[in-house]
């Protein structure tokens, strides 16, 4: 009968995870808040762990493999990771003043990609494996090492908290045209291509 139809209201208000989500608006280049070196913390709190949750739906939104808080707008040593494929189980990160304590000599290229830089990718070379400790949204003290992408994203992800962006690695022909491209579709209103 008719009354035991849900409308797709119903669906909604099932998931209040899903309404208490908070998107943040991710800032794109140029803008002088993506060039500053960012504060550490000084106490991880309630709002320091808000905002890394609400980081990490907003990187898994976009979609993305990492996001640092200046990239949100906040000017503060705060990282957020998950290079789980889409499929995978989530393995999200939430780092708290990381820092860098051993890089390996064999250094590798890989394509970099940044929500700031949006449809812009070219080849970076960073070291392979590295050592990184920082403290976690609980605020506890950890260490690990890591390879591959999230290696790649750990270092993308920091440079952010220097005001460094990926097109800092390549040559000044290459940034000059990137950040040209930026400057003039954020002048013509961020239009798509096309359109
Ligand atoms: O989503 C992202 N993908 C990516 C791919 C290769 C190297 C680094 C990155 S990070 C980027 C998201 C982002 O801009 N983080 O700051
Ligand atoms: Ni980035």
């Amino acid at each position: 009968m008719a009354g035991d139809r849900r409308s797709p209201i119903d669906a909604i208000a099932d998931r209040p995870y899903v309404l208490a989500m908070a998107l943040l608006d991710i800032i794109v280049a140029p803008d002088p808040r993506l060039k500053r070196k960012c504060t550490p913390v000084t106490t991880v709190d309630a709002a320091t762990a808000r905002l890394m949750k609400d980081m990490l739906e907003t990187m898994y939104d976009a979609p993305g493999v990492g996001l640092a808080a200046p990239q949100v707008g906040v000017l503060k040593r705060i990282i957020v990771v998950d290079t789980a494929r889409e499929g995978e189980t989530r393995r999200p990160l939430k780092m708290v003043n990381p820092e860098i304590v051993w890089t390996s000599d064999e250094q590798k290229p890989h394509e970099e990609g940044c929500l700031s830089l949006p449809d812009e990718y070219e080849m970076v070379t960073r070291p392979d494996r590295i050592r990184v400790k920082y403290v976690d949204e609980t605020n506890t003290p950890q260490e690990i090492e890591a390879d591959g992408l999230l290696a790649v994203a750990i270092q993308h992800e920091m440079d952010h908290l220097e005001g460094v962006l990926f097109v800092d690695h390549i040559s000044t022909l290459k940034r000059n045209i990137i950040l040209r491209r930026l400057t003039k579709q954020k002048k013509h209103g961020n239009r798509a291509v096309g359109e």
